[in-house]
């Protein structure tokens, strides 16, 4: 089998990543069988000479090496803050409207892809097979090629495709699709964002769809398909207390677990946790909401509002609905130590996910491995979470429609225990069906077939593969409303 090498933004500790459950276990695992290298930001920030440093240093894990640079603070500025979280972050996610296009930041976003591509050129060794992570390093294929590297080069977007007129307003769009057409195989979470990138390809870039169901643009060849990301299921039903070790809560808890990010539609969920309470009062003293939000990219403006709005409105509705002994919103704004993470999960009636738009959201999936199977929560999702593909199950609900995520709520609430039961089933199988290490595994097998030219088909018709999710989505969500009426 043919070494792994890996390259992202930021490197994972192999020594700690079987307690993370995510990703990082199915990557550490497969890095120490196959042996392998992973290349990515050390996470410090230098000075302008570490602008010109391609040799990078190493810490052995077994059969692994994590290879790590520094940027410089102006990389720092321009690549990741500017050019990654202000640019193409936002509009990944469809939010045009706060994304900074300011010049220089993609010329430093090339910059940096291109010296991570010059630091892995000579560790390169013929038969090894390449995997770049997410929308910092689009462009590093590309380099790599340019470097004269002929292995097959793999990419996985954690985050969502937005529809082809929304790329299209990024300025460099031609620049970072000719990156895209640089690797062999591109994995993302969705069939819908499938279909979104392959319809940008063919109007924006004038790809074609071969017969074999690749892409052809900008003279290479590539395949395209959906690995929808999961968890490490055993971890979370492993490490889930005997005994209940949570204090016991006065009320029914509700349970929200986001980053602090615009893009997770936490206002919606308060503003709709206050519309339930306003319409049906007989659960006010009752039933509380415990959001957990770690702080994440404080220096870029749009998270420091984000937070400010969220301050004011959990404040507004605890003034407006608490009681001496009970306070409506429990709002944490700092991150919780993964075993108690899993205990609240299981305490939690209902896990409350409202992303406006969400590459997956493992939150969803972490939530429903946690629950005990024999009284389990109930999962109200958004149909805008990569996840609502594959967890129809859930009460699936439009983050924008703050009666409609008010009355789910209700639902939730009022869900006998055979319904929780069927439902809890169902997603757990889904769950464990497409978990962690079948991500990992089918992606690279897609790879190596890359290798052998036995291509990956992709469907003939991608908007139409797109446009049943999306159909599939929106009968989801409609019957848990059919039912509670
Ligand atoms: C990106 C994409 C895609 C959160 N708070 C705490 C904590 N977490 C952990 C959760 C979960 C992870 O962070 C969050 O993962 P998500 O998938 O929900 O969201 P992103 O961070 O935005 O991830 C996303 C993902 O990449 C993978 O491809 O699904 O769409 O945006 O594991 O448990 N963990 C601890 N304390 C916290 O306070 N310990």
């Amino acid at each position: 089998m043919s070494r792994l090498v890996l390259v992202s933004n930021r490197v994972a500790d192999l020594s700690k990543a079987s307690q993370a459950g995510g990703m990082a276990v199915a990557i550490a695992d497969t890095l120490r069988t196959r042996g392998g290298l992973w290349l990515g930001w050390n996470g410090k920030i230098g000075d302008r000479n570490d602008e010109l440093r391609t040799e990078p240093d190493f810490t052995k894990f077994g059969n692994a090496t994590v290879a790590t640079l520094p940027l410089s603070a102006r990389e720092h500025a321009e690549y990741y803050v500017g050019y990654s979280n202000n640019v193409l972050w936002p509009v990944f996610h469809a939010r045009l409207d706060i994304a900074q296009f300011e010049a220089g930041y993609y010329q430093r976003y090339l910059d940096v892809n291109r010296r991570f591509a010059e630091a892995l050129r000579p560790l390169l060794r013929p038969d090894d097979t390449i995997w770049v992570h997410d929308y910092h390093m689009i462009p590093l294929g590309m380099e790599l090629r340019k470097l004269g590297v002929t292995n097959p080069i793999g990419f996985f977007l954690h985050i969502p495709v937005p529809p082809a007129q929304t790329f299209l307003a990024i300025p460099e769009h031609r620049e970072l699709a000719r990156g895209l057409a640089s690797y062999d195989l591109i994995g993302l979470q969705t069939k819908v964002d499938v279909g979104n990138l392959i319809d940008y390809l063919q109007d924006g870039v004038f790809g074609r769809i071969l017969q074999d169901g690749r892409i052809r643009a900008f003279d290479r060849e590539l395949s395209i398909a959906a690995f929808p990301v999961g968890i490490d299921v055993d971890s979370f039903i492993d490490s889930r207390p005997k005994r209940a070790t949570a204090k016991p809560l006065p009320a029914i808890r509700l349970l929200g677990v986001d980053r602090l990010d615009y893009t997770k539609g936490l206002p919606q969920k308060f503003r709709a946790f206050s519309r339930f309470l306003e319409k049906y009062p007989d659960y006010r003293s009752k039933v509380i909401l415990s959001q957990i939000a770690p702080p994440t990219r404080e220096t870029v403006t749009a998270y420091a509002d984000i937070r400010h709005e969220l301050e004011m409105l959990s404040g507004s509705i605890n003034g407006k609905f608490g009681e001496l002994d009970w306070v409506p919103i429990q709002y944490i704004h700092r991150s919780t130590p993964r075993k108690m993470l899993v205990d609240v999960y299981r305490n939690s009636r209902v896990g409350f996910v409202t992303p406006l738009r969400d590459g997956m959201n493992l939150v969803a999936k972490e939530y429903v491995a946690a629950q005990n199977p024999d009284d389990p929560g109930v999962l109200i999702l958004s149909r805008f979470a990569g996840a609502a593909e594959q967890m129809k199950e859930a009460l699936i609900v439009n983050p924008y429609d703050v009666e409609d995520m008010a009355d789910a709520i209700k639902a939730a609430l009022d869900m006998g225990q055979t319904e929780r039961r069927e439902r809890h089933e169902a997603l757990l199988a889904g769950i464990r069906q497409d978990d962690t290490f079948v991500w990992c595994r089918s992606f690279l097998e897609a790879l190596d077939n890359v290798r052998r030219r036995a291509f990956l088909a992709v469907p003939t018709s991608p908007s139409e593969a797109a446009r049943r999710a999306l159909q599939e989505i929106e009968l989801a969500r409609v019957s848990p409303r059919v039912r509670a009426n």
